[in-house]
């Protein structure tokens, strides 16, 4: 029998109103991880009226002591990072360095929210008026709803929960559908560390209908979502319709510029780490190279080479450099691309087909892919594939690069690749991503700056870390205090004082 998760409602461990489960399988073996409420509207209006009546209490206990809890939660991913990680490898299938990376990085964000109990900074500025006081501070929202995605199943959901509660908001999560066993065990650190019930209320299940009733629900004020475009703009549009915030942060198609003056071996590590790292399947994944004319033809070749010796695997084996895809529609869409890419005109360099040797053929694997030859305009260069399928694409120079970085429908990431310093500095001005690297790839973001992206990427908030999410799960209040005892008219009274 396999063993059965279940969802977190008000503090108690609860089946979805209807019995149904559905499975949670290992990408790269098929093995039963375990099975999960198959949760709908009901069981998601529960967890909302739970999170509206913790929301009083918990909003009015003072900030370092929910930031007590945080970092004691914080202390248990820490101390389990190990299990946890192995977990992570079983139920989505990075290699164990990468689970374990992403189980560092709720650890980090936990630690960095913790701080901010003792923090939270408001404004406190002057008034225009003698004996007047003016200050604003953050209000949480209330109940805020989350809906996570698979790729990064522990780092991506601290990001929004450890902000959501340290503001004091109490919140219900929904995770993606591929990998409900992390986020029952995520949620379990939480109870341990003594979260009171109702705070963080879990529900299990499918974006429709258990997503779709979260954003439905007229006592949640806030969508903050982590996925596919297409999904968040769908969210979005119902959000603006129901007059809730909404936070997104969704696709990329992100570049590496190298110039002919770059030190290419540093390049070429940076570039296959950022493109077949997690199987491709980063928002920040490096899917496009955008090299200079001199050095190009080796680059291509030197990227070729590499990725023909990268080997795909379990991700819990030491030998196994590319773990499997999420699911086979995950297969089907990057050899979709494959097909595309080919029809285009574009020159298959290695890969282009899933891997099916041996256990492979359990799991669900493709090989890593490049793709040389590629011009800025075709579908290969502009769509995400989300997979391990990298598009070479010729520039002429430092401008024509970062123009064809910059005509893309996502922002996310970028990465230029240069011994010059000017050329970088240039690059930081004129490269229109949320997120810039110098020397480095397109991956590896630290909590403690603002992640997100501009155009399709997103709708202008950030989370992932930096006061900038701070933003995302409070309101501003301002408050003026008048100690004259008399009426003092702001913009009108204030020309008197001028001596
Ligand atoms: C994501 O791909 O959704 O910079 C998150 C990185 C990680 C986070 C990625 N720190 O790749």
């Amino acid at each position: 029998m396999a063993q059965e998760y279940f969802n977190y409602i008000d503090g108690k461990w609860v089946a979805a109103a209807s019995g149904k489960t559905f499975a949670s399988h290992n990408p790269a073996t098929g093995e039963l991880v375990g099975r999960a409420p198959e949760s709908e509207a009901q069981d998601v209006a529960r967890a909302v009226e739970a999170a509206a009546r913790a929301f009083e209490k918990w909003r009015k206990t003072p900030a370092p002591r929910r930031a007590e809890i945080i970092h004691a939660a914080a202390d248990l991913v820490r101390t389990r990072k190990q299990a946890l990680g192995e977990l992570l490898t079983r139920e989505m299938g990075k290699v164990l360095s990468e689970a374990l990376g992403d189980v560092q990085e709720a650890v980090d964000m936990g630690m960095y929210m913790a701080g901010e109990g003792r923090r939270l900074n408001g404004l406190l500025v002057p008034s225009e008026l003698p004996n007047k006081w003016a200050m604003a501070v953050r209000d949480p929202l209330g109940v805020v709803g989350i809906i996570t995605p698979w790729n990064f199943p522990i780092a991506v959901p601290s990001w929004k929960i450890f902000p959501a509660l340290v503001t004091g908001n109490t919140l219900v999560w929904k995770p993606a559908e591929d990998t409900p066993v992390l986020a029952v065990e995520f949620v379990k650190i939480f109870e341990e560390a003594g979260l009171p019930p109702g705070v963080l209320n879990l529900v299990t299940g499918y974006g429709v209908p258990a997503g779709e009733a979260l954003v439905e629900h007229p006592q949640v004020k806030l969508i903050s979502f982590t996925g596919s475009n297409e999904i968040g703009k769908t969210i979005a549009i119902r959000c603006a319709q129901l007059g809730k915030r909404v936070s997104l942060e969704l696709g990329g198609k992100n570049a590496i510029i190298v110039l002919d003056d770059a030190d290419l071996d540093l390049a070429l590590d940076g570039i296959i780490w950022s493109a077949f790292g997690t199987s491709g399947q980063r928002c920040t994944a490096a899917s496009r190279v955008i090299v200079t004319p001199n050095v190009h033809t080796k680059l291509a070749e030197s990227i070729a080479d590499r990725a023909a010796k990268l080997r795909l695997g379990n991700g819990l084996l030491p030998t196994t450099d590319v773990g499997p895809l999420i699911n086979q529609d995950a297969v089907t869409k990057v050899h979709h691309y494959t097909d595309i890419g080919r029809g285009e005109g574009a020159a298959l360099l290695v890969g282009g087909e899933r891997g099916t040797e041996g256990d492979l053929a359990h799991g669900h694997f493709y090989k890593p892919t490049v793709f040389d030859r590629v011009l800025p305009t075709m579908r290969l260069a502009q769509e995400e594939i989300f997979g391990p399928s990298l598009a070479i694409i010729r520039a002429r120079d430092i401008d024509d690069a970062i123009r064809i970085n910059n005509s893309v429908n996502f922002g996310l990431s970028a990465s230029i690749y240069t011994s010059n310093v000017n050329k970088a500095f240039a690059a930081m001005r004129d490269v229109t991503t949320g997120i810039v690297y110098i020397n480095a790839g397109t991956i590896g973001s630290e909590v403690q700056l603002p992640f997100g992206g501009t155009r399709g990427t997103g709708n202008g908030h950030r989370e992932g870390g930096g006061p900038p999410v701070l933003d995302v799960f409070t309101e501003w209040k301002s408050i003026y205090v008048d100690y004259s005892g008399r009426l003092q008219r702001a913009q009108i009274d204030t020309d008197s004082l001028v001596q």
